[in-house]
């Protein structure tokens, strides 16, 4: 711009009196071009800054698009942790996500940002869609040439078992039907796979639980498996790989709010000093609980035989009471605040009597304690039909030889 003032000012001057006219027309030639020059740089200069500005113009919209998208995206994730469905619907919506079984299964198996609880409860639902999303999410798994346990280990790391029976069966018969699919040749069948992943979680259980007192040995797994692979017998190099592996790792699984059937799998059964409430005398005893086999047992001394009484826990259910002992739960029959519940007891003569108790009031020595008591009880309450449908399944392949 100065430059241009500078040309024009020089237009105006008066040229020096001793140039012939050709040189005086010239040297206003040149001064004419020179300005014709500056002006095209001008505008040169002057386009140039409009496209710059275009071009951040449309920077910053694409940029507000993708930060407007991130934060839709982040929005759909917190929506899934709280309702799962919901959030996939607003992925959807908000073209965020493809209404396909492959997209969503993918999304889940990527998993950012997403809750495992929630993850487990979508891929858990009866629902035709999500089942279909399930498969699509086992196959996203690669188990070729895995053996049993790695596999387990990474499909039980992808998401946190629901606490449903049918959703659990559901889950781990997809995982036996992908293991299988890449591994053909291991098992006889699914079934097999199935019940082997169960009996490998249970040893997990048994093996790495300090609750569990009675840890089995490799010979007792190989026994407790006899018959499974369709009626024939797994290889003991195989049983004791899988073993060995547990054995040396325990499994790793997505935070517990020890609120389900996998509880039961992996933080079962529990012992301890109770104070319990008598049937029809009101008086506290303090009794060393045991939590097994769906069964509440209690003693007096802890290293008593017989116990005093047994509670199945088969149809009673569990809630915190307020007391003025501390700690107070207790256990009940559900729309049923009359009824004796099925129990026995030991009467002072030493025989064995029906219980007298409509509810079972139990007092814990800490808050700590009651929540871990509570969690078990629940976990062994809701195992049954669990155990149910692995027990018709073994009964299955156990047979099939025979058929
Ligand atoms: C007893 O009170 C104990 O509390 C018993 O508990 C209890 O039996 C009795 O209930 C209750 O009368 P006293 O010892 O003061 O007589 P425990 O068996 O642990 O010693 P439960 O059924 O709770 O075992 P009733 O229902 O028998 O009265």
């Amino acid at each position: 711009f100065g430059l241009r003032e500078e040309t024009h000012a020089d237009m105006g001057r008066t040229l020096p009196d001793d140039l012939t006219p050709e040189e005086k027309q010239e040297l206003e030639n040149i001064r004419r071009r020179k300005l014709e020059l500056l002006e095209d740089i001008q505008r040169l200069k002057d386009e140039i800054a409009e496209v710059t500005s275009e071009i951040e113009n449309l920077g910053s919209t694409e940029e507000r698009k993708n930060m407007q998208r991130n934060k839709q995206v982040a929005m759909g994730r917190k929506k899934f942790n709280m309702d799962p469905k919901k959030g996939i619907q607003f992925l959807i919506e908000n073209e965020l996500l493809k209404n396909t079984r492959e997209d969503i299964a993918q999304f889940l198996y990527k998993g950012e940002g997403l809750n495992k609880t929630a993850i487990g409860d979508y891929l858990g639902e009866r629902d035709e869609f999500n089942i279909l999303v399930l498969h699509a999410f086992v196959e996203l798994h690669e188990f070729t040439d895995l053996n049993l346990v790695q596999a387990l280990r990474q499909f039980l790391w992808s998401f946190r078992l629901p606490g449903e029976a049918q959703k659990i069966d559901r889950m781990m018969e997809a995982f036996a039907q992908r293991y299988c699919q890449c591994n053909p040749g291991v098992f006889q069948s699914t079934d097999t796979c199935y019940i082997l992943s169960f009996a490998i979680i249970m040893l997990n259980t048994s093996l790495h639980n300090p609750n569990v007192k009675d840890k089995p040995t490799l010979e007792r797994f190989i026994s407790m498996n006899r018959g499974i692979n369709d009626g024939g017998d797994l290889p003991d190099e195989l049983l004791r790989n899988l073993y060995d592996s547990i054995k040396n790792e325990p499994f790793k699984i997505p935070e517990d709010d020890g609120n389900d059937l996998t509880h039961t799998f992996f933080n079962p059964d529990r012992e301890g000093w109770l104070l319990k409430l008598g049937g029809r005398v009101k008086t506290w005893k303090r009794r060393w609980f045991i939590l097994t086999d769906n069964c509440l047992y209690y003693f007096e001394y802890t290293t008593d035989k017989e116990p005093r009484g047994i509670i199945p826990l088969e149809n009673l259910s569990i809630r915190e009471v307020e007391d003025k002992k501390p700690n107070c739960f207790e256990l009940f029959i559900p729309d049923n605040k009359d009824q004796v519940i099925k129990a026995c007891k030991t009467e002072a003569d030493g025989r064995v009597v029906e219980g007298n108790h409509t509810f079972y009031r139990i007092s814990a020595p800490t808050a700590e304690e009651k929540d871990e008591w509570i969690n078990s009880i629940k976990a062994a309450i809701s195992r049954d039909p669990f155990y149910e449908m692995l027990a018709a399944r073994k009964k299955k392949v156990s047979s099939m030889k025979r058929h």
